[in-house]
């Protein structure tokens, strides 16, 4: 029997990432095989035509899930009864642009789209944001809808997971799936914390497998710095394992992630010297429909120094929104 539809609303959805994305949701990857969708894409008036000729070509797909498609540059239209929305479109840093033109530029962009979340939005509503700064954007889109609960707000973080682990089984050499117990602590930046101090192998800890120099001039720049090394290769930026992680994430969210953790921007809660009100990446379980913060974890020295160094870089982001007048009502998560 099929499920109730379900509203899903993408925004940039002329751009590269909502293009690898849209197939996979009206596939059923982003919900499951038995939930029909119906989508709505976001964009800005100069990117509706490459939406509009996409919306063409999942019509030609004849996906069996697929109920309805609108495209629009209006966001209260977007969000009027979404479930799950997927902020990924976002302003990119142009020449000569500071870290700090990026912030605000996004966050004149996220302020809006966070009051017609709160407008519109179902009371099921449930945002990822993918789209960069990703944690600060997050923040930005939640202190604008003080009506829905903080713990709706996420900040894509899977793609650094999924890099983690891919990049263990390649080094061991084995199946991903041999491999548990990664986290990525922090900001999706190059400060980011990709942590294997819990992480295992079949059972056998990561730590006694691989040697300390691998790890700290190796895998954590490589995890951390993966994104530029797929332009450098590629040309362009992540896309395909951008959904694809996007998909991962709103997959687990809905339907839960079992007995193992990955890894989400979520509010914090003050969980792990993290201060609260900050969308920090942790690893998380999703149960019943909510993440939760893996609790209880030991955090040795260096894992302690390099979360602080990535949550140093969150409160900065924080600081620059705030300086600027960027966040909205909600005092606080
Ligand atoms: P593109 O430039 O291909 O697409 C962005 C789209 O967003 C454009 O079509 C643009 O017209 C649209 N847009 C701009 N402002 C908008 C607004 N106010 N409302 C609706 N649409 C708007 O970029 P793409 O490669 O798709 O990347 C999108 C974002 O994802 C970037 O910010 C990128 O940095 C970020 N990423 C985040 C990742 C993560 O793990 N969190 C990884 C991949 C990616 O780098």
């Amino acid at each position: 029997m099929q499920r109730q539809r379900v509203n899903v609303t993408v925004t940039g959805a002329g751009g590269n990432i909502g293009y690898a994305l849209m197939f996979r949701i009206a596939s059923g990857q982003l919900l499951g095989p038995d939930v029909p969708v119906a989508l709505r894409l976001l964009e800005i008036p100069s990117g509706l035509r490459a939406a509009e000729g996409s919306a063409f070509e999942l019509q030609d797909s004849a996906f069996p899930l697929l109920r309805e498609v609108l495209v629009t540059d209006d966001p209260v239209q977007a969000f009027d009864g979404a479930n799950v929305a997927i902020l990924v479109g976002s302003r990119p840093r142009g020449p000569g642009q500071q870290r700090a033109d990026l912030l605000e530029g996004n966050a004149r962009i996220f302020g809006p789209q966070g009051a017609a979340i709160n407008a519109g939005a179902a009371d099921d509503i449930r945002v990822v944001v993918v789209g960069n700064p990703a944690n600060t954007n997050a923040l930005v889109t939640a202190s604008h809808a003080p009506d829905v609960p903080a713990d709706r707000f996420t900040a894509l973080t899977r793609l650094d997971h999924n890099r983690a682990v891919a990049q263990l089984a390649a080094h061991l050499s084995v199946p991903v799936t041999s491999v548990r117990g990664v986290a990525i602590w922090g900001n999706h930046s190059a400060l980011q914390y990709p942590d294997v101090s819990h992480a295992t192998i079949d059972g056998r800890p990561v730590r006694e497998l691989v040697d300390e120099a691998w790890l700290v001039n190796e895998f954590i720049p490589r995890v951390a710095n993966r994104g530029a090394e797929i332009i450098a290769v590629r040309g362009a930026s992540s896309m395909g394992s951008a959904a694809s992680a996007t998909v991962d994430h709103v997959y687990d969210w809905v339907n839960g992630t079992g007995h193992d953790w990955t890894s989400a921007g979520v509010f914090s809660d003050g969980s792990y010297g993290v201060p609260a009100g900050l969308v920090s990446s942790y690893p998380v379980r999703s149960l019943g429909g909510r993440w939760a913060i893996e609790p209880g974890l030991a955090v040795d020295d260096f894992s302690r120094a390099r979360i602080n160094t990535s949550v140093a870089e969150l409160q900065a982001e924080r600081a620059a929104v705030s300086a600027l007048g960027l966040l909205g009502p909600r005092e606080s998560a």
